[in-house]
């Protein structure tokens, strides 16, 4: 836990809890007992605390949240140093995160390594940071600037933390011998220096900035209970004596920790890192090497997932079968990473490296080379199969053929090749290079090697790769189908478009669903639903209109003059209330409570059979792949997690009702929904499927 060496008259303390040091009850423990023994001791006059592996601390240990606390808590190891009668450095070789930068904070000097990341991430739990990070940051570096890192939550580099004054200084080479001088320097001083003792940076200008921040924030975000807390807290820093300020940061931190938007993004976290293991496949499940790629397709997807291969140091080869549209593919990237570098999110350096990966080609054939092959042309399952049929003679031994197919049955297109084992599904999801979700569609006869060398492809890609089955829209595109399905009726039955958008963005999405059909453009499902059937009957009027949307200046609502934010339309409303008059649906009113269980449970009950099928390995994985893909609210945690908070009686009773009264009895509850809702049972509860 913590190992202690002697060097001369300086005590050395290394943290050791892997895998990132996380500061669990027994950590300080071991830490508080060793602290408390080198300070007793008399041959020694100054300490260094460092960090064994490639994290310094990557703060409290998130899963002991809610559960009851074992003494000492972090406050009282940081007491501890703040009575300190000897200097204590900090020597910080990796990320110090939440409770790992408020440790840090509490020494009495920081000593970075260039790589180091340094951090207050604790927004992005749904909680405020509980140790004094909002007193001692502010001390250092001012409450504006601080409340600017700590409502983003971002951690900024080792060179920023020094210009911004929370690090000392940015050592090359040997960081536990910088922190030794630098702790013997403060022992010949004769001083102590404490960040608590410090006010210079509590100006009423830094004050008056961080009080505008604050208000800002507050109205970008007003539910955000913990955004309001971190103000209070920062306030109560420049208006309280120190202890004071951290009494109350604390209290603030504990009501928190049982706020249910916390409990939901502690939960995501750990769904997210979950969604990696794979039951079934071991860790130790050999790899094949990836050393080039090949994508075949220069569209939007093909070319976005080119530039994550180029992002990722892989060189890329773009094919197409004719010049004009594999130039306008190449010209769509270059644009985009110009745009990058316009904007600084990179170098220009990085600019030209990153193109530079990227190669266009003719032909199916220029892809004998690559590792892994991924297919992003026409979702149509017959131009699929010609592919892979000739990728199974082009493709050398060994390479991985994947399709970056968004529905399609990946059995099918692995079938038509003598090399099933090496076949699968990518599906990212648009822009590609934006969007870090990747379904890794595990077909019957992908072998296991091709899906852990995908997974780790995935992580390598900087993307958030979740293994899934094969079915009609996997599990992301399965259960939007639900989503849609209701949302159509739901306009038959009375609720307007903006009515259902409004209830959807009140519940914490981006957009409501016919924005974003109107975005989208409204042909794309027409024509979907023509090649595989079902009827959208108002969509698929107003495309049969050729009112597609944004590109065509109206959709469910109208576009003037290029508008993007739409504006309701009497026409539409019209149109809505003939076709409900075909269908002989009757229409009322409906409350956004009402919008929201008719267009969420269905999805939940999907979720349901999504399990039951094996589509989805746990309900943590359908949460991380709707917050990541679909941008589910992280705050409610995901359907199936929010669907527990609900309660699954309250979604099961609801969907029967449903069923009755729309007829569609595919609204019945799934059997899995049944069973838990009559058990009193959650989602959470099931063990891997
Ligand atoms: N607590 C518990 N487990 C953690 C953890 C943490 N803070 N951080 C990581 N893990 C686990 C993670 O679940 C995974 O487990 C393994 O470590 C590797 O994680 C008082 C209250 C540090 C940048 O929010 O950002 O301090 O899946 O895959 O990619 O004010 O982990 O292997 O079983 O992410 O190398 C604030 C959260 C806490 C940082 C490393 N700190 N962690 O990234 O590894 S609240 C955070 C991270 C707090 C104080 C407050 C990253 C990382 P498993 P990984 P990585």
């Amino acid at each position: 836990m913590v190992r202690q060496e002697v060097d001369g008259d300086v005590a050395v303390l290394t943290l050791a809890n892997p895998p990132v040091n996380a500061l669990g009850a027994a950590l300080r423990a071991s830490l508080d007992e060793a602290l408390a023994q080198v300070i007793a001791d008399q041959a020694i006059r100054a300490i260094v605390l460092a960090a064994e592996g490639k994290v310094f601390v990557g703060g409290a240990d998130i899963s002991e949240f809610g559960k009851p606390q074992h003494p000492p808590s972090l406050p009282d190891v940081l007491e501890r140093l703040d009575a300190s009668p000897k200097p204590v450095v900090a020597a910080i070789g990796g990320a110090a995160l939440g409770g790992g930068l408020e440790l840090a904070m509490a020494c009495h000097g920081r000593i970075a390594a260039p790589s180091a990341k340094i951090g207050l991430p604790e927004i992005k739990l749904g909680i405020i940071p509980g140790a004094g990070g909002t007193q001692r940051l502010p001390r250092l570096i001012g409450p504006d600037a601080a409340f600017a890192m700590m409502v983003t939550g971002e951690p900024v580099s080792a060179e920023k933390a020094a210009a911004l004054g929370i690090v000392d200084s940015v050592v090359l080479g040997d960081l536990v011998a910088a922190a030794r001088t630098r702790a013997l320097e403060i022992a010949d001083s004769g001083t102590l220096p404490r960040v608590r003792d410090r006010s210079d940076k509590l100006t009423p200008e830094a004050r008056e900035k961080f009080e505008a921040l604050a208000a800002d924030a507050v109205k970008r975000d007003p539910d955000a209970t913990n955004v309001h807390a971190l103000a209070r807290a920062v306030r109560a820093g420049l208006e309280q004596d120190f202890d004071t300020a951290v009494a109350t940061e604390r209290a603030e931190f504990r009501a928190l920790v049982e706020d249910p938007r916390s409990q939901a993004l502690r939960y995501a976290f750990f769904a997210e890192r979950e969604a990696a293991r794979v039951p079934g496949l071991p860790k130790d499940t050999p790899r094949r090497p990836i050393r080039t790629a090949a994508v075949i397709g220069a569209g939007t997807m093909g070319g976005g997932i080119a530039m994550c291969f180029a992002n990722a140091g892989i060189p890329v080869t773009v094919i197409e079968t004719e010049g004009g549209a594999l130039a306008r593919g190449l010209d769509r990237v270059k644009g985009l990473y110009a745009g990058s570098a316009k904007r600084g999110s990179i170098t220009e350096a990085q600019r030209d490296e990153r193109v530079g990966r990227i190669t266009g080609a003719l032909g199916l054939e220029q892809a004998g080379e690559a590792d892994i092959v991924i297919e992003a042309a026409f979702e149509d399952m017959g131009v699929k199969r010609e592919i892979f049929s000739k990728l199974d003679t082009i493709a050398k031994p060994g390479a991985i053929l994947a399709s970056n197919t968004s529905y399609l049955d990946v059995n099918a297109i692995a079938a038509v090749t003598n090399r099933p084992q090496d076949v699968l599904g990518l599906h990212f999801f648009s822009p590609a290079n934006v969007m870090r979700l990747v379904e890794v569609v595990r077909a019957e006869k992908t072998a296991p090697d091709v899906l852990a060398t995908a997974l780790d492809l995935g992580k390598r890609l900087n993307k958030l790769p979740v293994t899934v089955g094969v079915c009609f829209g996997f599990v992301g595109n399965r259960m939007l189908e639900r989503r849609s399905r209701a949302g159509e009726r739901l306009l038959l039955e009375g609720a307007l478009p903006h009515e259902i958008d409004a209830a959807v963005t009140a519940f914490g999405f981006r957009m409501g669903p016919f924005a974003m059909g109107d975005l989208a453009g409204l042909d794309i499902g027409w024509r979907s639903r023509k090649d595989f059937g079902g009827r959208a009957p108002v969509a698929d009027s107003l495309a049969e209109q050729g009112r597609f949307g944004q590109k065509t200046g109206r959709g469910f609502y109208l576009y003037p003059d290029g508008a993007r934010t739409g504006t309701r339309d009497p026409e539409v409303e019209a149109l809505i209330a003939r076709v409900a008059a075909e269908h002989g649906v009757a229409r009322r009113s409906f409350t956004p409570d009402e919008i929201v269980a008719r267009l969420m449970y269905p999805m939940v009950n999907e979720g349901a059979r999504i399990l039951e099928e094996g589509i989805a390995a746990r309900p943590g994985d359908i949460d991380t792949i709707w917050i990541n893909g679909y941008n589910w609210p992280a705050w409610r945690g995901g359907p199936m997690h929010w669907a527990d908070t609900v309660g699954l009686k309250t979604v099961a009773e609801a969907l029967s009702r449903f069923a009755s009264e729309t007829g569609d009895d595919s609204q019945e509850p799934a059997p899995l929904l049944t069973r838990l809702a009559a058990e009193g049972g959650r989602f959470a509860g099931l063990k891997n499927a």
